[in-house]
């Protein structure tokens, strides 16, 4: 009896000290996005207006599941669980990091404030082997000024100090016009990160916020963009990565109105480099800023009239060629490839997404294409206001190395995933609907859920 208790006892204890130890240190932090941690990256759709249960919800998020087919619908069994005490709260910002190292890609989401309420928060989402879990965590922002409100709260992750430990900044979009900041977290680790003032002297509305290592010295550095605001230009700001943090913000040589920035090594030197987007002009215009020892450096710049780049431009239709930008090896070539949307191509509003491939200095039109939802091998046709390509993301959620592209039509609630075969965008293409991920539904008053297409990225 004594010796079968003994064993007992020396198995629980084996156990206890297997699962939270040594198991989980042992498992390598997984690459994000991918929040099942199986080698594939899984596509994260960020829904404001998604359904709980056929009821209208503050937030749920849609996740496809890399290489298996598998849905959820997180929230969206339990409505409260991504609502935040203010209760205006909606989920409009989505990105992911293995801010624990686990080995399962977390997501960090943020909404943001409707005046009179000035209560921001960043809500941490842990992975686990099932996918996104029920553990989650909440990080306080410092309250909005007086007069403040905003519309998003823009995040990006990455290590900005250089520690090794994922770090996350966060800026609510209506914010340098009222002597706003951004807000970093260092080390999230477990979400009890307090929040880090970072000041930033720039006038304007902050619009997209792009992280990655432009300087190549193993810190993540910080791109924010900014639009036109109270006919205060906007600008593209770098803050490097410092030891201990974030340093001041450098305005670059620029002003237009920038809508959309992602940061990607498509010149294959080793160092990220920082790709723009406007809509204003005649046709859009798409900017890359080469990342330097010393920053970014001298820019590279084109739209649908540059020689090479397919697609005709419509000025008299709105075209809005580069409000999504996405940057992902899809050729496998080492360099960092653009998939760039213009949801207002066709008449009106049908979209379309121009693919172009990395090249050493800065891109290239050999084997660009455009596609919209009337290409071969698409399963839908387009239709007005359907604006396919108001949102791109490209992602490895095969897991062959050759990142694959995602596309948004959220004006038909719709996603759109093209396998990358042999190094091109290939068809047939899957979609799915909100319906399709679970996060479909109608209010009593008939409104079906729109926004559905936006991803987190
Ligand atoms: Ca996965
Ligand atoms: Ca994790
Ligand atoms: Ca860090
Ligand atoms: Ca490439």
């Amino acid at each position: 009896m004594k010796k079968i208790l003994g064993v007992s006892g020396l198995m629980l204890t084996t156990v206890l000290v297997a699962v939270p130890g040594t198991a989980h240190a042992a498992k390598k932090p997984a690459r994000a996005y991918d929040f099942n941690g199986d080698g594939r990256r899984d596509v994260l759709v960020v829904s404001a207006n998604g359904f709980a249960k056929g009821q209208l919800a503050q937030g749920v998020l849609g996740v496809l599941y890399g290489g298996t087919g598998k849905k959820q619908a997180y929230g969206a069994d339990e409505p409260g669980l991504l609502s935040l005490p203010d209760g205006v709260w909606q989920v409009k910002e989505a990105v992911s990091a293995d801010f624990d190292r686990d080995g399962y890609a977390d997501v960090a989401v943020a909404g943001g404030s409707t005046y009179p309420v000035r209560t921001l928060s960043v809500v941490l989402v842990y992975g686990s082997k099932k996918g996104l879990s029920r553990r989650t965590a909440v990080l306080p922002m410092p309250s909005l000024p007086a007069q403040g409100s905003a519309y998003k709260t823009l995040l990006a992750a990455g290590d900005f100090d250089g520690d090794g430990r994922p770090d996350l900044v966060a800026a609510p979009t209506e914010s340098f016009q009222l002597g706003w900041r951004v807000t970093l977290f260092r080390a999230v680790g477990k979400g009890r990160s307090a929040p880090i003032a970072v000041p930033v002297s720039a006038a304007g509305s902050a619009s997209r916020l792009a992280s990655g290592d432009f300087t190549g010295d193993g810190r993540t550095d910080l791109a924010v963009t900014t639009i036109l605001d109270d006919n205060v230009p906007g600008r593209v700001l770098l803050l490097k990565g410092t030891a201990t943090g974030l340093g001041p913000a450098r305005q670059l040589d620029d002003s237009s109105t920038w809508y959309d920035a992602a940061a990607g090594d498509v010149t294959g030197d080793g160092r990220a480099d920082l790709v723009v987007g406007t809509t204003i002009g005649k046709a859009g215009l798409v900017r890359i800023y080469p990342g330097t020892s010393a920053g970014l450096g001298r820019p590279v710049s084109f739209s649908k009239r540059t020689k090479g780049v397919p697609g005709t431009t419509e000025p008299n239709l709105g075209d809005r060629f580069g409000s999504s930008i996405a940057l992902g090896d899809l050729n496998g070539d080492g360099r960092a490839d653009l998939a760039i949307g213009d949801p207002s191509y066709g008449a009106f509003g049908r979209g379309s997404v121009t693919v172009l491939y990395g090249a050493k200095k800065g891109y290239t039109t050999r084997g660009a294409r455009m596609i919209t939802e009337d290409s071969k091998g698409v399963p839908t046709a387009s239709h007005s206001n359907e604006n396919f390509g108001a949102d791109v993301t490209i992602l490895d959620v095969t897991g062959t190395r050759a990142a694959d592209l995602v596309v948004g039509a959220p004006g038909e609630s719709r996603i759109f995933v093209f396998r990358t075969v042999k190094g091109k965008v290939a068809t047939p293409v899957r979609s799915y609907t909100a319906g399709n991920l679970g996060i479909a539904g109608k209010s009593p008053t008939g409104y079906d859920g729109l926004d559905f297409g936006y991803f987190g990225r």
